[in-house]
């Protein structure tokens, strides 16, 4: 609940060594609801059992409500109390059962966690502590118990009444109603329940698992989106195919459910047996998503799907365990995503978000260890550390294991904890026992914060042909840890030749586990030039002494095309903060290496348009002692119209090849036709050619599909033309009807790098589509606006005030959403002091605000320290 107390009081610090297992346990429990959106009642029936010979009472978490009634053992029942939101009821014996009986309000639920309305239909949301908004019951998720739904609407208004599990019986009810009744025979922690009541279709079909079942699977939808659901069906299919062909897991249910809402806090839920998907990754049709959209909706039908074994069957022992599920699973779904096209685009896509939203994230003052220590609200810790680098984690140790004894470690640990609540450190052990490797030291990474930097440097004598490669690392103090034990570095090598481009050593694996080590190579003949973490095997910072030379020459040699791309990303990024910092470059090496991997015919289309983009401004920003965002777009903005002007016809042939696929096609070569389109585009504008708006917007209305006509619309709304109005206005009146495609409308013009950002953007906050109600449209703008570097920072602070408003205001609705829109405000420290002093006084601004939730306190609070 938001009280104005919660602003004085600070926020009750929950921390991991006091984990205590649970009091009492819950092996079965019936829900009864009498679904309403106004009022809805809710009757639990829970079979509790005393975990041991304690004498403690039955505590049940609640958030705001207090029990219309109580039964101990089918008897009404008066002595129980409520401590705060808990009830408390003492019990003799040690078995018991308990009923309760509570009045909910779907309709007022803007927080969108528990039973909540979306669209007309009711949903829930309970990880990670919804559940208590619902009902009285242990919240935790070591307390697994089988769940009986039963289930009463109006027939009319909600036609399709589902639960997890499998559908038991239905019927009708008196006055236009109906009831639905669903089992889950599965234990599970009540972070996974699920319901949904509404007016929907779906698409159906079926899969037969590798034993031989046939599941009935089904997408809900609005009926006049069904047509937008074939590719998440297919991803499906394909996501339970790989699963059980690379992880050797079988679905279990018989039947497997999805449906799509439209007001969602994050991207997706996996909830046993009944997924529920933020629509923006259920619904695509050429038309309205770009292939990006096409990409992570199958990228997260499968995360979602493959939750089922990594993070249902075998559950977490507590929060804190989060990575265990959390990084797994993304790791999973990346090795899904990479055998689905480009497994090498895909780790550039993989490491460029690490590096957007992660790397910031443990520098700054926000940081925490993939397995944290303690928190106040668990929902702001679902985070890129959490989530991208607690994939990286598994990543190394499946690289440290290598294939067999990886595969084998991970079905033992499935096979050993079906069923339980497990953590981060059972996990290990599994990779250990699977493996016989020694995982001591590596544990660093579960309980260190902070991205260790190695530095290489590669000495060579030409007289006894010995190389030598002296590497170091170190890790940055982060919030509540000064020192940093070394970490366990996986990192892959080669050298190569400088003149005859000769490899001069095999790949190895090279364990960096001391602060130093220097490693020796004999017999080399030429002068070397290091490749080093390829593959990205460790993600880690690398501090090279390389020349541009070197990385020129890498860009275009490497055999592995991640280290390509790396070293052009290098040498972009080394010119730009040359430009930076000594306020001039010398452009030529990049675009050199730019014009050879254009005219490379041997290479891939889709790594030839990844490999010629410049770093992010931000990604800049991130190298620099202290952030000078204009300085940094000036720089940015110089190289690129360079590019454009230097290899002008080169792109002009890019976009004329790119162009002459037919028809919308999803497939890998006409995605990376459309990608090499857009790129190329891009820098036919930076050149500042005068066709390029009238190329653009030629693209705009001729496009088939939304890559193009997104890619042009972007393109123009970066530039000077007026043809970027006419653009905008066309878009919006032909999908004003289509949320998701708005979306993309507000997003557009919030990430523009025009002079004008700031204002268009305060001025679309005022927009009559605008809505802070609604999670993807208050992310849509105000979300995209924090990240764009050079609007957000610009001088006077009308960015910071612009995001420090919108937070106060969405805190009030939705106090999740609001917290994870605060972290751009939490850099100041990486500013000048103009900059910071105005930064500072936003967060105070927004710590004073009476009655502000926990969550946006603790990002606020930890911000300022
Ligand atoms: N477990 C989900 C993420 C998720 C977390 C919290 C939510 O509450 C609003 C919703 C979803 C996943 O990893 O996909
Ligand atoms: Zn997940």
């Amino acid at each position: 609940m938001i009280d104005a107390q919660s602003a004085l009081a600070s926020p009750a610090v929950i921390r991991r060594e006091d984990y205590q297992p649970p009091d009492w346990l819950v092996p079965d429990i019936a829900l009864d609801f009498d679904l309403d959106p106004a009022t809805t009642r809710v009757t639990a029936v829970l079979d509790v059992v005393r975990s041991s010979a304690h004498g403690r009472p039955l505590r049940l978490d609640g958030d705001g409500q207090v029990p219309t009634k109580v039964l101990v053992d089918g008897n009404p029942h008066n002595d129980w109390r409520m401590d705060g939101d808990t009830l408390e009821i003492d019990l003799p014996g040690s078995e018991h059962r308990i009923e309760t009986e509570v009045a909910i309000h779907p309709d007022r639920n803007t927080q969108l966690m528990g039973l909540y309305a979306s669209g007309g239909n009711l949903c829930t949301q309970c990880e990670a502590e919804g559940f208590r908004r619902i009902t009285f019951f242990p919240d935790r998720p070591d307390v697994l118990a089988r769940y009986s739904v039963r289930m009463t609407a109006d027939r009319k208004r909600f036609p399709v009444l589902l639960a997890n599990g499998d559908p038991i019986a239905s019927g009708d009810a008196e006055d236009g109603r109906h009831w639905a009744e669903w089992r889950d025979p599965f234990p599970k922690p009540c972070y996974l329940f699920a319901l949904v009541a509404g007016d929907l279709s779906a698409n159906r079909a079926t899969f037969t698992t590798m034993s031989g079942r046939e599941v009935q699977l089904g997408i809900w939808v609005r009926a006049a989106d069904l047509p937008k659901t074939e590719h998440a069906l297919a991803a499906l299919q394909t996501a339970m195919a790989w699963d059980e062909r690379v992880y050797g897991r079988e679905y279990d249910l018989d039947v497997f459910n999805i449906v799509a809402v439209d007001d969602f806090n994050f991207g997706a839920m996996e909830n046993k047996g009944l997924n529920i998907f933020n629509s923006r990754y259920i619904l695509a049709d050429p038309d309205t998503a770009t292939d990006a959209d096409y990409d992570a909706i199958a990228a997260v039908v499968a995360h979602e799907y493959f939750h089922n074994w990594s993070g249902n069957r075998v559950t977490c022992r507590d929060w804190f365990q989060l990575s265990l599920k959390e990084g797994f699973t993304v790791f999973r779904d990346q090795g899904f995503s990479a055998d689905q096209g480009s497994a090498a685009v895909k780790r550039i896509e993989d490491v460029r978000t690490l590096r957007a939203a992660q790397f910031p994230e443990d520098a700054g003052p926000l940081a925490h260890p993939i397995r944290p220590d303690s928190y106040m609200e668990i929902s702001n810790f679902y985070t890129a550390t959490i989530y991208n680098k607690g994939a990286e984690v598994i990543r190394m140790m499946a690289t440290i294991l290598g294939p067999d004894s990886f595969r084998a470690s991970t079905d033992l640990y499935f096979d050993r904890y079906d069923g339980t609540a497990a953590t981060c450190d059972d996990f290990v052990r599994c990779m250990e026992f699977g493996s016989g490797i020694d995982l001591t030291q590596f544990r660093h990474w579960y309980s260190q914060a902070g991205t260790p930097r190695v530095s290489a440097a590669l000495d060579h004598d030409a007289g006894s042909g010995r190389a030598t490669l002296r590497l170091a690392q170190r890790t940055a103090p982060t919030p509540g840890q000064p020192d940093k034990e070394p970490f366990v570095l996986p990192l892959k090598l080669k050298l190569f030749g400088g003149e005859t481009g000769a490899a001069l050593s095999n790949e190895q694996l090279f364990m960096l586990d001391r602060p130093t080590a220097d490693i020796t190579f004999d017999g080399v003949t030429e002068r070397p030039v290091l490749s080093i973490n390829r593959g990205f095997s460790a993600p880690v910072i690398i501090e090279s002494d390389r020349s541009s030379a070197d990385l020129k020459f890498l860009s275009a040699h490497d055999d592995d095309p991640f280290a390509r791309y790396e070293a052009m990303q290098q040498l972009m990024l080394d010119t730009l903060v040359a430009a930076v910092t000594l306020g001039r470059a010398d452009h030529e090496p990049v675009i050199d290496a730019v014009r050879r991997t254009l005219e490379d015919p041997a290479l891939d289309r889709a790594f030839a348009a990844e490999a010629v983009l410049l770093p992010s401004d931000s990604f800049v920003g991130d190298q620099l002692e202290m952030v000078d965002p204009e300085a940094v777009f000036r720089a940015r903005e110089a190289l690129r119209r360079d590019l454009g002007k230097h290899l002008a016809g080169l792109w002009r042939s890019a976009y004329a090849n790119a162009s002459q696929a037919g028809t919308f096609v999803y497939s890998p070569a006409a995605k990376a036709a459309r990608r090499m389109r857009s790129v190329a585009l891009g820098y036919i504008a930076a050149s500042g050619a005068e066709d390029a708006a009238d190329v653009a917007f030629a693209q705009f209305e001729a496009a088939d599909n939304m890559t193009d006509r997104q890619g042009a619309l972007t393109t123009l709304v970066n530039g000077k033309s007026d043809k970027r109005i006419a653009a905008l206005d066309i878009f919006y009146n032909r999908y004003s009807g289509d949320a998701l495609v708005l979306d993309k409308w507000f997003q557009t013009q919030a990430l523009s790098m025009r002079d004008d950002t700031p204002q268009v953007v305060a001025d679309l906050a005022r927009h009559p589509d605008f809505s802070l109600a609604n999670p993807n449209r208050a992310r849509s703008l105000v979300g995209a606006f924090g990240v764009n570097q050079r609007a957000f920072h610009m001088a006077g602070g009308a960015g910071y005030r612009f995001l420090a408003d919108h937070l106060i205001a969405l805190d009030k609705l939705n106090p999740q959403t609001a917290a994870k829109l605060l972290p751009p405000l939490g850099r100041w420290r990486r500013f000048d002091p103009a900059r910071a002093t105005l930064m500072k006084a936003e967060l105070e601004r927004i710590l004073a605000t009476p009655g502000l939730s926990k969550d946006l306190f603790e990002q606020a609070s930890k911000s300022l320290e």
